[in-house]
């Protein structure tokens, strides 16, 4: 199944962004499908915790984390099914997150993809509580056989994901960040933040794929790279998009940053400077591709598609 990509060609710029955009719609399709499986409706006493994992999940999102596993599993051609797997584990992760970001004690949001945040339409604790059973159902996924034969490859991905989901990676970032609120942080300080809130998932989302595919070191080190690259451009349009975009059209509050005096890479380098910053993440992701040849070119699409996203 499992195959090395390093002998392969090099071109990899006849990547386009409407295929990036049908693609991602064509994955989120399927993760959807997945993530129905995995999380059904309950039944009993506990029922209302499984409900509200359903909600914070399942209605909408654009599964760009998923779709950069299936991506990347690609690469390796990893069955579609056991890719879809790791890519809900990793959107459970995610969902998670953003569930538990809009708490009171936390960022206290009340609007997240397009509707009321889950502690807004359930309370506060049931909201809490299906953040935990999001994070630990994702890990019960990976470990599971059906995600792939080899319990080392289910090792090595659980791994990945709880050092990626952890005190290390986004937990840790979370925690710079609220501590961030009373002073300001500089280039250094914003990136390292990003590096960890945001794009340790993304990094690992991208590296899943050589783990499932059983990739050489080389490989895997390249998709890092590139997930770390990418997971910048990311928070660089995000920041963007947090300025020009609209509520609607992001589905959640924006102008926050801007608003509680936080710094940003658009206050720290001005939106054309920030954008220039993102772009050369892209470029520099792109040419860790090279490797791979020709079986990128959905990954750099992806790449160019990160930065110039309007939502
Ligand atoms: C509470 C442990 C804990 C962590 C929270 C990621 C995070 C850490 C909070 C989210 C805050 C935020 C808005 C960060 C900016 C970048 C980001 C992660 C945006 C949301 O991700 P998208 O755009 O959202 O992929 P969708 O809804 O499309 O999945």
């Amino acid at each position: 199944m499992a195959r090395s990509a390093s002998n392969r060609p090099t071109r990899i710029e006849d990547a386009r962004l409407t295929d990036v955009e049908t693609a991602l719609r064509e994955t989120a399709a399927a993760v959807d499908a997945t993530l129905e499986r995995l999380l059904p409706a309950a039944q009993g006493a506990e029922a209302r915790v499984a409900e509200a994992m359903r909600y914070a999940t399942l209605a909408g999102g654009k599964r760009l984390r998923p779709y950069l596993v299936v991506a990347g599993a690609d690469v390796f051609d990893v069955p579609r099914a056991a890719a879809l797997r790791a890519g809900a584990a990793v959107e459970m992760i995610h969902s998670y997150s953003l569930v538990h970001d809009d708490l009171p004690a936390m960022d206290d949001d009340d609007l997240r993809r397009g509707q009321p945040t889950c502690h807004v339409a359930f309370d506060e604790a049931t909201a809490i509580l299906a953040g935990d059973g999001l994070l630990t159902l994702a890990f019960e996924v990976l470990a599971a056989p059906e995600t792939h034969a080899d319990p080392a490859v289910r090792c090595r991905l659980t791994a990945g994901l709880a050092a990626a989901a952890g005190a290390r990676g986004m937990v840790g970032g979370q925690m710079i960040d609220l501590a961030a609120k009373d002073r300001t942080l500089g280039l250094d300080a914003i990136s390292h933040l990003q590096a960890l809130k945001t794009g340790a998932l993304i990094t690992f989302s991208c590296e899943a794929g050589a783990i499932l595919g059983e990739a050489t070191d080389d490989e895997r080190a390249a998709l890092v790279g590139y997930g770390r690259d990418l997971g910048l451009a990311f928070q660089i349009a995000d920041d963007l998009l947090d300025v020009e975009g609209s509520e609607a059209a992001m589905g959640k509050a924006v102008g926050k940053d801007a608003n509680a005096g936080k710094a940003t890479f658009v206050s720290l380098l001005g939106g054309a400077g920030a954008r220039e910053h993102g772009r050369a993440a892209v470029d520099r992701a792109i040419a860790r591709l090279v490797v791979f040849g020709d079986r990128a070119a959905p990954l750099a699409a992806t790449a160019r598609f990160v930065i110039d996203r309007h939502h």
